[in-house]
């Protein structure tokens, strides 16, 4: 089966150039376009606006909103008004969120397995046109109902790591966004999934679990290695230790880069990233090492690969190099 292609976008620039790329994006063939949600970036859902107004065949959704900055009512108005732009091709994906970018808007993450649960039971009860009188442990609603229809299904797609988020997320998604590109690490969040699906009974093409990479293509390698380090000395210093020594990630080293991070020192943390950590916590190389990647992965059972940040040096390139090299090996 064809493999989809996703794309991730941090809206850190103007509506514009990310409606541009959402263009080049869709003519290159990929199928799937998500954006970030972090208040510090533009708002993720004029963002989306742009790219529904510039495209045409393009599936694209918050990748991903959190329960907490948004009431879950309000976040099923926004992407209910999104579907009206672009209807059916648009998906909402929701996650527990950012535990530091919260913090820093002095928002609490209570609950997050029913938080998030529940902002699902809610979109989908307002979607399809449901009165909702709601009591749960996180969101109550008293009578609330959209004054306008929704025609079509709208999907949702879980942002999910941890064991009993992905659990959750084979249970009640519609598909599953796991933020993760080296092999082991797919290959547990497949396994968790399935135990959730097994639960109530759905089969693998029932849900579409889709990692969500860092990546970075490039036809000379160490162009492509240059560009992910800045990514992937993030990735480092916000890992718990377990999951640098699941890599065999040496914790001095990342300590290192937490340090020069802490205090700016950008080149010193770049400088620190080594080539285990960008082979463990991202797809990177020449286009040829980039398809044994996603293959691998694309075994393992995924549905959907979303290339994520940094794409590659040039973003405009990179997409064009991925759908002139890379999306027409997995066609069938
Ligand atoms: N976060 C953002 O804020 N913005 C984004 O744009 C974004 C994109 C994104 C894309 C893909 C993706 O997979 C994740 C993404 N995230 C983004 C991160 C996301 O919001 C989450 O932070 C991330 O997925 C980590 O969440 P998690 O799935 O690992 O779940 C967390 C909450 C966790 O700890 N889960 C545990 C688990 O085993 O799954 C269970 C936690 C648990 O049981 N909690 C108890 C409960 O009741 O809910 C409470 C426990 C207590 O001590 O209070």
């Amino acid at each position: 089966m064809a493999l989809k292609f996703g794309i991730e976008f941090v809206p850190k620039d103007p509506y514009w150039k990310l409606a541009a790329y959402a263009m080049i994006a869709e003519n290159q063939g990929f199928s799937n376009l998500w954006v970030t949600d972090h208040y510090g970036n533009r708002n993720v859902y004029i963002s989306l606006a742009a790219a529904a107004m510039y495209t045409n065949k393009i599936t694209f959704g918050t990748g991903v909103t959190n329960p907490w900055m948004i009431n879950p009512v309000i976040t099923a108005q926004a992407i209910a008004t999104l579907n009206e732009l672009a209807p059916g091709r648009v998906v909402l994906g929701i996650g527990a969120g950012d535990k530091t970018t919260l913090e820093a808007v002095g928002v609490e993450m209570g609950k997050p397995m029913a938080a998030v649960s529940e902002t699902i039971t809610l979109f989908r009860k307002l979607i399809a046109g449901e009165t909702v009188a709601f009591q749960g442990e996180v969101f109550k609603t008293a009578g609330a109902k959209f004054n306008f229809k929704i025609k079509n299904k709208i999907p949702v797609y879980v942002g999910a790591q941890g064991p009993k988020m992905l659990e959750m997320a084979g249970k009640i998604g519609d598909g599953i966004l796991v933020n993760a590109s080296h092999p082991s690490d797919i290959a547990f969040a497949v396994k968790m999934a399935g135990e959730g699906m097994k639960q109530v009974g759905k089969k693998p093409e029932d849900v579409d679990i889709a990692a969500y990479t860092s990546f970075s293509v490039n036809e000379d390698p160490k162009k492509a290695a240059k560009a992910a380090a800045p990514v992937v000395a993030f990735i480092v210093a916000g890992s718990p230790a377990p999951v640098l020594e699941k890599h065999n990630i040496n914790p001095a080293k990342a300590d290192e880069i937490r340090a020069a991070l802490k205090v700016g020192d950008f080149p010193k943390a770049i400088g620190a990233v080594t080539p285990d950590m960008i082979n463990a916590f991202s797809i990177c190389g020449t286009p040829e090492i980039c398809i044994e990647k996603i293959a691998a992965l694309k075994k393992l059972g995924i549905g959907q690969f979303v290339v994520g940040s940094p794409v590659g040096q040039n973003v405009k390139q990179s997409i064009d190099l991925i759908g002139q090299k890379i999306i027409p090996q997995f066609q069938n």
